[in-house]
């Protein structure tokens, strides 16, 4: 890959990358709530969640980006996010919006949690501690660019183990909701 890369800015798509991952509500069975409505949908679709367009410079001090396509929608009345990650070591993240609304979810390891409304243009700093989870309360896809020390490591296991302090459901529109933890009871 060049050092050179072009964005679309109408689109928010890049022009070049290196690999594309694509996750499928199959992919996320442990991440949503309503683990009934996960399996209600999957008898008969596995529908894209997100895509994400990986650019990598692997090299002691890089920084890496990604372009994430998310698609609008709901598992019963929790909207299609991202399964969102803590960084293996201290390391923030910068997210640029191109296309679509949607809430950018944060909380550290003691719980505490920050919000930031996801628009076209919107610029937000991930703290270096912070989880993040993108949301996509809109009805159009939400194309958004990430830029991250490439050695910050994806830790997945316990956003995938307890999920998020809260959810982002719709209730007459997009609300924040404790999370209960209630679908984790055996
Ligand atoms: C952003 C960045 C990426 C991340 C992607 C999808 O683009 O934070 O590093 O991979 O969102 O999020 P996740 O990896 O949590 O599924
Ligand atoms: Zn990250």
């Amino acid at each position: 890959m060049e050092n050179i890369n072009e964005i679309d800015f109408s689109s928010g798509f890049l022009k070049e990358y290196k690999k594309v991952q694509e996750r499928r509500l199959s992919d996320l069975r442990e991440y949503f709530y309503d683990k009934k409505a996960v399996e209600n949908i999957l008898v008969n679709q596995n529908p894209i969640i997100y895509r994400v367009y990986d650019v990598i410079y692997d090299y002691p001090g890089g920084l890496s980006y990604s372009v994430t396509e998310l698609m609008p929608g709901k598992v019963g009345n929790e909207y299609y996010f991202t399964k969102g990650h803590f960084h293996s070591k201290s390391a923030a993240e910068i997210y640029i919006v191109f296309k679509g609304n949607g809430i950018l979810l944060t909380e550290n390891r003691s719980g505490d949690t920050k919000t930031y409304n996801m628009y076209r243009g919107s610029t937000i700093n991930v703290e270096p501690e912070y989880a993040h989870r993108s949301v996509n309360t809109g009805t159009t896809p939400l194309i958004f660019l990430a830029i991250y020390p490439t050695d910050a490591g994806h830790d997945y296991e316990s956003i995938k183990e307890r999920g998020f302090s809260y959810l982002i459901v719709d209730k007459n529109g997009p609300t924040l909701i404790k999370n209960d933890r209630k679908n984790l009871e055996k």
